[in-house]
């Protein structure tokens, strides 16, 4: 808990056994649940995992191997969001780059911009390699394009809201996308409720699996596809039928 509201952290998780107990240990107690979802691991994530559950009352492990082209993030996430009973959700990868611990701050900032939704951008930064800057920053230049707004960080992966907003961010994507989409569907639907609260990155634990210039390929097709893409029709409170 931290005040009145409890916490779940959504954590997708691929292969990240090495420092898995590591990363759970260290987890700060004010989060009332752990939710691990394992997609595809082929090491000793998901038996690691369980022995963890077996341990730890608060943490659950959840596997779906859903995915989209081998790729399984967005599905992880969704699976995870939807199992979340706490009042907010912190979804974070797996690989401690995601300050989860300055979770009472971001919520304090939420409070003082009146924000249900905080998508914790890494940028500006400029320890972060130059070739994955250009790549994010290209990302925003479409966004801003496309439909009209600026972030500094179209691809963080860390994001903190108000369990009650979910079923206004619509989300679709199985894939890497779910990033960009999780950002745009909380600007489109949430307006000023959405907003960006600066975070700082952290070295990744264990070795990247991350094909970045093919996914960066894939997010720059999808962010313009989207664009047009005419949204099935989204029910408004209001306008519900008897
Ligand atoms: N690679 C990969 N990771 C997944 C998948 N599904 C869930 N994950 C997890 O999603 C999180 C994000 O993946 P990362 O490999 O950290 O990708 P990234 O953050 O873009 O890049 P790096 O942190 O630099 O490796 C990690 O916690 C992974 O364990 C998947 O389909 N592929
Ligand atoms: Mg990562």
């Amino acid at each position: 808990m931290i005040g009145h509201y409890s916490i779940s952290l959504v954590m997708p998780c691929r292969n990240e056994a090495s420092h898995l107990e590591s990363l759970i240990m260290d987890v700060p107690d004010y989060y009332d649940e752990i939710l691990l979802v394992s997609n595809k691991s082929t090491d000793d994530t998901v038996s690691v995992g369980k022995n963890l559950e077996d341990r730890i009352p608060r943490l659950h492990l959840i596997v779906d191997d859903r995915s989209a082209d081998g790729i399984g993030y967005g599905y992880a996430h969704m699976t995870g969001i939807d199992a979340a009973t706490g009042d907010i959700i912190v979804c974070a990868d797996s690989d401690g780059t995601y300050p989860i611990d300055r979770v009472p701050d971001i919520l304090h900032e939420m409070s003082r911009r009146r924000l249900s939704f905080a998508s914790c951008t890494r940028y500006p930064d400029p320890s972060i390699p130059h070739a994955l800057q250009l790549g994010v920053r290209t990302l925003n230049c479409e966004i801003a394009v496309l439909y009209g707004f600026h972030l500094h960080d179209s691809l963080s992966g860390m994001w903190v809201f108000k369990r009650e907003v979910v079923p206004q961010l619509h989300l679709t994507q199985g894939d890497w996308n779910l990033s960009p989409q999780i950002k745009l569907n909380a600007h489109k639907y949430l307006g000023k409720r959405f907003g960006e609260v600066k975070i700082t990155q952290k070295i990744r634990l264990g070795e990247t699996k991350q094909s970045y210039v093919k996914t960066g390929l894939h997010h720059l097709f999808w962010i313009l596809s989207n664009r047009f893409h005419e949204p099935q029709e989204i029910q408004k409170p209001d306008q519900e039928k008897d």
